[in-house]
């Protein structure tokens, strides 16, 4: 059969690019209206909060969805930047399934808008799954598919005038021959409207793409300058800490060029959470409920909050999902108010077992609360190294209780404390199958010389940090090729609740490939056991080494 180009559309008279071009049209319909959809949803989340907004809202849900495993593969694979690969994952889902949803449209368009409509549904559904949603979260998502619907409806419609039915090539149309003409019947009632330019289509698909980028963009600029908590944590003025701690002593860093600097600034400190957007919260309106198993419940304001008499803290802070050598791991100085004080306040009742942290994104965090009031310095932590704590890290309250992986400790954005028992309630973390208890294991790393790098033969300096955290590091033992163990000189020793640094001076390291290896032993005695485990479910243990090549 020949194939007859229509008059004013054809881009040229050859089918095949002709085909390609109404393909190519038809999923660009598809994306137009995926973008107007997501416009829409960011422009409505600026009214509902930020993290209603209908990709925000699917990202979260995924996340607590994700089998741990996988959650693990994301964590080691992509690190901190786990997030921004997951959103991008989630557009380009949606970017090909808009396409399809497109050219499905071009033929069916009820089907193309049910295909957004479901979307619509999903992001509603995800975004009252949410803890703590409210009935308007699912408003964004619901705009969103309604507005997409209807912007793939009128596109296909209008990309369905270009071309007043053209005798379709037998290869073209084959499938679809029988039900074109009901189809046209049902959605063009006759008389036939004037047949318009491929270009309009074109011009209109391109606007509404433009549009809804454009309103995405913006909504989310506007979202977030609107729940913006960047000048309350300015105008936070710390108290003076009641219980000062002097300066650490220089002698904790034993100066190595390369070695990582004892106390981690603010800016350089590991961040591990599962928000993808950070709660944004406003400390005039925030307020910390202690409940449960407790004879006097308490509700405490900021302001009373900073009124307690303030510690400091100076402590390491280290996630279970650290791999051996790994970069989650920080030191800092914790401002806050002492957390068993406050505990006893609310008189804890005999049979509670553990304390339940709650965030305002609905986090969990239990922590043993017998070592929570054993007389260990556990903060509610208003500030980190002078600072208030900075938004990703919790402001304006977090929990610290040293000797605890960050999972089972360190509640960031913290608005409930729940006095209760391990019998009762399983956290977040543990009923994705981690240990409940979530002790530090003993840890070392070797950070000079750098993994495979290039150094002069000769003396050759090891540096790193070992950490145990609340038991306190005694000893660190380093060696080469397999060799005998030699001591590590420690620097320091500023406390137990803080990594220890040390440094070897490797003398006179011949040419060639070496395999440099660290243990650290616990102030109890415990050397770190060299056999290798994953950081599911417990942490990882292991001893790190590192290749490097002698000149
Ligand atoms: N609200 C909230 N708090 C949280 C988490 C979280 O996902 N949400 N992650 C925990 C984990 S696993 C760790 S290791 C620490 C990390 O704290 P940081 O990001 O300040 O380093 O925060 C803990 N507190
Ligand atoms: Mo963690």
């Amino acid at each position: 059969m020949t194939n007859q180009p229509t008059p004013s559309a054809a881009p040229s008279g050859h089918p095949r690019r002709r085909r390609i071009a109404r393909t190519l049209g038809a999923a660009a319909i598809g994306l137009a209206a995926a973008a107007a959809a997501l416009g829409a949803g960011e422009l409505a989340a600026y009214a509902v909060g930020a993290r209603s907004a209908p990709v925000i809202a699917v990202g979260s849900a995924a996340i607590d969805l994700t089998p741990t495993p996988l959650k693990e593969y994301a964590v080691r694979t992509f690190g901190t930047h786990d997030k921004a690969v997951l959103l991008g994952g989630i557009y380009l889902t949606m970017a090909l399934l808009a396409a399809l949803a497109g050219l499905l449209a071009v033929r069916r368009p009820l089907a193309g808008a049910a295909v957004f409509g479901a979307f619509g549904g999903l992001g509603a559904w995800a975004a009252l799954s949410r803890p703590g949603a409210a009935a308007a979260d699912c408003a964004p998502s619901l705009v969103a598919g309604l507005v997409g619907a209807a912007t793939v409806l009128i596109l296909a419609r209008l990309q369905r005038r270009t071309t007043p039915a053209p005798p379709p090539a037998a290869e073209e149309r084959e499938p679809a021959e029988g039900l074109e003409p009901a189809e046209q019947r049902t959605t063009d009632p006759a008389p036939a409207p004037a047949p318009i330019g491929r270009r309009t289509v074109l011009t209109a698909t391109a606007a509404t793409f433009a549009t809804g980028a454009l309103a995405g963009v913006g909504g989310r600029v506007l979202t977030d300058r609107r729940f913006d908590v960047t000048a309350a944590r300015d105008a936070v003025r710390l108290p003076a800490p009641t219980r000062p701690l002097p300066p650490l002593p220089a002698a904790v860093h034993p100066n190595v060029p390369g070695l990582s600097p004892f106390t981690t600034p603010n800016a350089d400190f590991y961040r591990v959470d599962t928000a993808l957007t950070l709660p944004r919260i406003d400390p005039r309106d925030w307020a910390l409920r202690i409940h449960g198993l407790v004879d006097h419940p308490q509700s405490i304001t900021f302001d009373q909050l900073l009124r307690e008499p303030l510690e400091e803290l100076d402590h390491t802070l280290s996630c279970v999902s650290n791999e051996v050598g790994g970069p989650y791991v920080g030191t800092t100085r914790w401002l806050g108010a002492a957390l068993p004080a406050l505990l006893r306040r609310a008189g804890v009742r005999a049979g509670a077992d553990q304390l339940v942290g709650r965030s305002q994104d609905g986090m969990t965090i239990g922590t043993p609360l017998e070592s929570v009031l054993d007389g260990r310095r556990a903060l509610l932590a208003v500030a980190m190294n002078g600072e208030a704590l900075p938004v990703a890290h919790g402001f304006p309250c977090r929990s610290v209780v040293p000797g605890f992986y960050g999972y089972t400790s360190a509640t960031k954005w913290l608005v409930e404390l729940e006095v209760t028992t391990f019998a009762a309630f399983d956290p977040y973390w543990v009923r994705r199958g981690w240990d409940r208890t979530g002790t530090v294991r003993t840890a070392s790393r070797i950070e000079v010389p750098a993994p495979f790098a290039k150094v002069p033969a000769g003396d050759v300096d090891v540096a790193g940090t070992a950490w145990a955290t609340h038991r306190g590091v005694a000893a660190v033992e380093v060696r080469v090729d397999g060799g005998p163990w030699q001591q590590a000189d420690l620097a320091a020793d500023a406390g137990p609740d803080l990594w220890r640094q040390w440094s070897y001076r490797w003398a006179g390291a011949p040419p060639g490939t070496h395999r440099i290896e660290v243990r650290a032993t616990d102030a109890a005695g415990a050397v770190q056991p060299e056999q290798r485990a994953a950081p599911f479910p417990a942490g990882a243990t292991g001893w790190h080494s590192t290749v490097v090549t002698v000149t």
